[in-house]
């Protein structure tokens, strides 16, 4: 028997909502399944192929409801940056870093450290609890950005796989799962296998 989501929640931090006195959620069945068993690392101890995967491409606009419903924003990548991965996997929530950059030639409005690798975490997919009629690539980096970066570059290694996309009946339920999304892609990039911030797909802005 794995961890139980009580378990889990009770690692959240006090403004996330919590379940009352442990009564499960008005969840889907697959869905609850799922979330009872969720492991703290997900991968293998050095990333396999098709790992790791690069991605490339300049910060669109969404719907905007990443940050309003979500309180998570997520860089909205291209449709372009997308084949070379929808080719590889399936949909579903991944891990790796990510870094933004100005375009060539630009100077950017965003401090130095926002120009760093940072961790992250992207979903790939139909966002079946919106009811997205388009495939999207979205990634949440784990970093506090002093402004927005719309029209950016930014470049994303994924290194792995955390879950399938899931249909949620609650946003608070998505939001949870996503807390936990963000603490199982820490856990599993802090292992040895996985330091790539130095890679030479990244560009050493930061330092010039
Ligand atoms: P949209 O639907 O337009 O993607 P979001 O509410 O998802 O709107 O917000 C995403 C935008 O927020 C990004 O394009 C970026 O400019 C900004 N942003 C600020 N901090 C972050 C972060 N840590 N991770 C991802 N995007 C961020
Ligand atoms: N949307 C879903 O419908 N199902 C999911 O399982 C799901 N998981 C996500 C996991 C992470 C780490 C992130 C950042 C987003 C996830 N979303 C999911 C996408 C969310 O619906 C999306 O960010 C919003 O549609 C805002 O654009
Ligand atoms: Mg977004």
């Amino acid at each position: 028997m794995g961890q139980t989501l009580s378990a889990l929640c009770s690692n959240m931090p006090a403004t996330h909502p919590h379940l009352p006195n442990g009564l499960p959620r008005p969840v889907q069945l697959q869905t609850q399944s799922f979330r009872a068993n969720r492991p703290s690392i997900a991968g293998p101890d050095t990333p396999e192929p098709p790992y790791p995967i690069l991605l490339e491409g300049v910060v669109q606009h969404g719907f905007g409801r990443g940050s309003k419903d979500l309180g998570c924003p997520t860089a909205n990548l291209p449709d372009e940056s997308l084949p070379d991965m929808v080719a590889a996997v399936k949909p579903g929530v991944y891990y790796g870093y990510a870094q933004v950059l100005p375009l060539e030639g630009q100077k950017s409005r965003l401090r130095p450290e926002d120009h760093q690798v940072w961790p992250m975490v992207m979903s790939l997919g139909w966002n079946p609890f919106y009811k997205n009629e388009r495939m999207t690539a979205e990634i949440h980096v784990m970093h506090e950005f002093s402004d927005d970066f719309y029209g950016y570059n930014m470049r994303a290694l994924v290194l792995g796989y955390i879950r399938p996309e899931l249909d949620y009946t609650s946003r608070e339920a998505l939001i949870e799962d996503i807390e936990i999304d963000k603490k199982v892609a820490l856990a599993s990039l802090v292992r040895p296998g996985y330091k790539y911030t130095s890679d030479p797909f990244f560009s050493n802005h930061d330092k010039a």
